[in-house]
């Protein structure tokens, strides 16, 4: 081939190569600008300087203070790791239980730190972190508690109506344990829970034993009383949630997690509230999930 031909074709080849390189250079620059999109959550969030938070506002799990702070075990905790992660703050959305893991999934939140306790089904669907705050359930029944409720499976008495909420471990237990669905009332929010327990709509509110706690303090009503444990459900923990796709986040918060947990912060940070540290540390995830997350 001549040469003048040859390197026409080089040149040609070259230009081909250098349109392709260009063509290329072009995928590459949209790569390149969707390697942002790669960039990952947690540089986001450092970026945007905060992370949005699902809470419930259920004391001592997660609560709003009547100056608009807000506080709680789950989120205290999740500020701490967070700000040790570089993202400063926190923005908060109050959400049912049952709109949290969609919540996750459809990005409106980028974590959970509201006690959202692990269960193999929700360890399906989000990524956790290891385990935080840990408690048994519990009711909130009239004093005496004159239908002598003291398991879930007692729910299922002729005409006993349990309060529950919506999407909640609770529900889930009074199901399983074969209450009838229309005995099982969802109460949207704690003091609904116990003005239906009040009036009488309902037999028992069920939380868990540090949020029914919180509540009969706060309520002082004499006419009503705690029952915990619960004997047939266990002692649950929760940790830290996140979108299934935010591992690299879910691991980076574990690392300073574990941090927290040797030094004593988290203690230092849970304990206040009422949840014992050592509850938490001597379970894993993986046991809480029955298997990997
Ligand atoms: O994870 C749950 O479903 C439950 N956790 C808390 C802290 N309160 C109620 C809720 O049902």
């Amino acid at each position: 081939m001549p040469f003048a031909f040859r390197s026409a074709l080089r040149r040609g080849r070259r230009s081909l190569l250098a349109a392709a390189l260009g063509a290329s250079a072009a995928l590459i620059l949209p790569l390149a600008g969707t390697a942002s999109a790669a960039e990952s959550t947690l540089d986001r969030l450092k970026a945007q300087g905060f992370a949005r938070i699902a809470i419930a506002n259920e004391p001592p799990y997660t609560q709003i203070t009547p100056d608009g702070k807000v506080t709680g075990a789950g989120p205290e905790l999740a500020r701490e790791v967070l700000k040790r992660l570089g993202v400063p703050d926190l923005q908060a959305s109050v959400s049912e239980y049952g709109a949290m893991i969609p919540g996750l999934q459809a990005r409106r939140f980028d974590l959970v730190d509201a006690g959202l306790f692990m269960k193999p089904e929700r360890c399906r669907a989000v990524a956790y972190s290891e385990p935080d705050l840990c408690d048994a359930e519990a009711f909130a029944v009239k004093k005496g508690n004159p239908k002598h409720l003291v398991t879930y499976a007692d729910l299922k008495a002729d005409g006993v109506k349990v309060g529950v909420p919506g999407g909640g471990s609770e529900e889930r237990l009074s199901l399983q344990a074969g209450a009838p669905r229309d005995r099982v009332i969802v109460a949207p929010d704690g003091q609904s829970g116990l003005k239906m327990l009040e009036d009488g709509r309902i037999d028992a509110y069920s939380l868990p034993t540090l949020s029914i706690r919180d509540l009969l303090q706060k309520a002082g009503d004499a006419g009503l009383e705690i029952v915990t444990p619960i004997k047939d459900a266990p002692i649950s923990c929760a940790g830290a949630a996140f979108n299934k796709q935010d591992a690299d986040l879910r691991d980076a918060y574990d690392r300073v997690l574990a941090d927290m947990k040797k030094s004593g912060d988290f203690a230092k940070i849970i304990e206040p509230f009422g949840f014992p540290a050592e509850a938490a540390m001597v379970t894993t995830r993986e046991q809480l999930c029955g298997g990997k997350n």
